[in-house]
């Protein structure tokens, strides 16, 4: 596997920062007895470290604390504003959240699969309704673990209509508007667990008039029985994953795929004809110790228009309760390249991330207990799903050393990769079209073209534009894992450290840290001009507004009480209102304001009860007046000069 010998353009960085790395990570697998392709290129052989370091004094200035300059322009005057967004996962915080970049400033939280007291997402009707309940009315979930983050195309580039953020812990994915950073929709995948990856098509496989999003393709990690209900328990033989694709626009499930191993991050061709995702745990282990023994893993390709064909021709089946139709995408029964659904080009070895090229020719695979990336050529991948090429590995051109832990890749669009490596602590820029050299036998081809050290252990990286045929090789966004000594301790738990990085030159030039709130997986960088807010709502867009002030009041059927009020700085129309211990009450809010940033909150002590309303916004909350008394409803969100007088008494009448 290992045709290609180290290739490197640097010496060893700074020795007394070598000290902090690969404690915790090296930890991990040495306890577990591995050293699976991990010495290729092992340059250091640092001890395994307990991470329990002495204690936190206020560290004095970290190893490489010097700012570096580079002439990119990242500090932001005083209202001056962000020339990029960043959309980033928040991992199990469970939401997203909205980064100006290149300052790194955070802009907003989006709450996603999490229950946030601020906007009342997951208190208000509206939201539960999104996020689900159960029949008892309480949410359904109240946990999330969201990892990817992805926009949707048109053209090849962003269209800022929509992003899409994955759930791994229950197999949701969640919808974000681009107009106005909140999440309209989550849909639950069924009979999969471990729901990782992610990708939006590009364009249409079928119909080539359509150059935009109109499918989302979810991986899978997790084997499960099929269906999971209790049989098969301790069957993994009979255990399986799929691959599944949610339609875009309706958030409906559209299909699935029957894979083999473990499905982890996923690409879409710029051409609309492939979906891929790494996979691991060929084997098909079920224990932890047996999904490492094989030295070759896939990057699998599914050819998505001749999947929809393969349903429409009936040739499904269904998995319990689900009517979402599942192909058997399997590698023994996908033989045939011309009738095959899916292809497996062998990828060493265990690997993770996938990733497209901006110019739509080549998917890199990282190989993450193979210190390689794999370059595969998509032209090769159709001819051999065209009969044309009678083994699927020739699609692989490059297959390159770059160092230890390699994951993640993205692209300046001048024809470099830079791929984060988590064991090296280090992001490594490498050359594709040299790497392809150097793979083809010419060994004087340099393709690694710089490396820089990263404060530490980085999974996921993307660059300005990264993952669009507009990459524009501006700067680039890494998530360390682990900040360690990077900012002022705060106790046991660190938070992440987003690094930002110029890449505009030969070498990359480190430019700032940024704590973060545990954690982020992966984010995407889109030029501001990409995205279009509205700043005021819309009372139309909601059925139950209160449209005038003369509308609200107290409205009674049986114990059923609706409250219908507005807000309108600095006053609620209603300045008391009545209801009895029992009733099942509604209480229906709109903000009257017009007004740009006029934002009102709504709370009500010991009932537990506290969400905002955006200018022109309804919201609605539902619950038991179970306690008699007096109430005082008041305005949670700054809002005028008499914000705090900004009250309404809720009087519940003991029964
Ligand atoms: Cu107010």
């Amino acid at each position: 596997m290992n045709e290609a010998k180290m290739n490197t353009v640097e010496a060893m960085p700074d020795p007394s920062r070598r000290k902090f790395l690969n404690t915790a990570a090296f930890a991990g697998l040495a306890g577990a007895g591995l050293s699976v392709g991990l010495s290729a290129c092992n340059k250091e052989s640092t001890p395994a470290a307990s991470s329990a370091a002495a204690p936190a004094a206020a560290p004095a200035a970290a190893p490489s604390a010097k700012a570096a300059s580079s002439g990119l322009h990242t500090h932001m005057a005083p209202g001056e504003l962000d020339t990029y967004y960043g959309v980033w996962s928040g991992g199990h915080s469970g939401e997203c959240r909205i980064l100006g970049l290149p300052s790194g400033r955070e802009i907003k939280r989006i709450p996603t699969f999490n229950v946030d007291c601020m906007s009342g997402w997951g208190i208000t009707n509206e939201s539960k309704k999104i996020i689900g309940t159960r029949p008892d009315g309480r949410l359904k979930y109240m946990t999330g673990d969201t990892h990817h983050v992805h926009g949707s195309y048109k053209d090849g580039t962003y269209d800022g209509k929509y992003f899409w953020v994955n759930d791994k812990i229950h197999s949701r994915l969640a919808r974000i508007r681009g107009d106005v950073f909140e999440c309209d929709a989550i849909t639950e995948i069924p009979n999969i667990q471990g729901f990782h990856g992610i990708f939006p098509d590009r364009r249409d496989p079928v119909d080539a008039s359509i150059n935009y999003t109109t499918r989302v393709f979810c991986g899978n990690e997790f084997h499960l029985p099929k269906p999971n209900d209790g049989r098969d328990l301790d069957e993994p033989e009979k255990y399986g994953t799929l691959f599944t694709c949610v339609d875009a626009e309706t958030m409906k499930v559209r299909w699935q795929v029957k894979v083999d191993g473990n499905m982890d991050l996923v690409a879409s061709s710029y051409d609309g004809r492939f979906a891929a995702s790494n996979q691991y745990n060929t084997e098909g282990g079920a224990r932890y110790e047996d999904m490492m023994s094989a030295e070759m893993d896939a990057c699998v390709f599914f050819d998505v228009a001749r999947i929809e064909q393969a349903i429409k021709d009936g040739k499904f089946y269904t998995v319990g309760d689900s009517n979402v139709p599942v192909v058997d995408g399997t590698k023994a029964a996908n033989t045939d390249p011309k009738t095959a659904l899916t292809g497996y080009v062998p990828v060493p070895k265990n690997p993770h991330g996938v990733n497209a090229t901006p110019d739509g020719k080549y998917f890199i695979c990282s190989g993450k207990l193979s210190p390689t990336t794999t370059t595969i050529d998509l032209a090769k991948v159709a001819d051999w799903f065209d009969g044309k090429l009678d083994d699927i590995r020739k699609a692989v051109v490059a297959e390159v050393e770059v160092g230890l832990g390699p994951l993640h890749t993205t692209f300046d669009g001048r024809g470099n990769a830079f791929t984060t490596l988590f064991l090296d602590s280090q992001i490594v820029k490498w050359n594709i079209e040299k790497a392809i050299q150097f793979f083809n036998g010419d060994k004087s081809a340099q393709y690694v073209v710089d490396r820089i050290d990263v404060h530490y252990q980085p999974g996921h990286i993307n660059a300005s534009m990264g993952e669009t045929k507009e990459a524009d090789g501006q700067f680039l966004a890494v998530g360390c894992k682990f900040s360690k000594d990077r900012f002022l301790p705060v106790g046991p738990m660190h938070p992440e450290n987003e690094q930002l990085i110029d890449i505009r030159g030969e070498k990359m030039v480190l430019l700032a840290d940024h704590p973060v709130h545990p954690e982020p997986h992966d984010f995407v960088i889109v030029k501001r001009e990409l995205i279009h807010t509205k700043q005021v709502c819309n009372l139309d867009d909601h059925p139950l507004a209160v449209k005038d002030a003369k509308d609200s009041g107290v409205f009674r059927d049986g114990n059923k009480v609706t409250v219908k009020i507005a807000s309108l700085a600095p006053a609620y129309t209603l300045r008391e209102f009545t209801v009895r211990q029992g009733d099942e009450v509604t209480i229906i809010l709109t903000n009257l304001d017009k007004i740009e940033d006029l934002t009102h909150g709504w709370a009500i002590p010991q009932y537990d009860i506290n969400f905002t309303v955006n200018p022109q916004e309804t919201k609605s909350v539902t619950f038991k007046a179970d306690k008699p008394g007096v109430f005082w409803c008041y305005c949670t969100h700054f809002c005028h000069a008499l914000h705090l007088e900004m009250r309404t008494r809720m009087l519940v009448e003991a029964a």
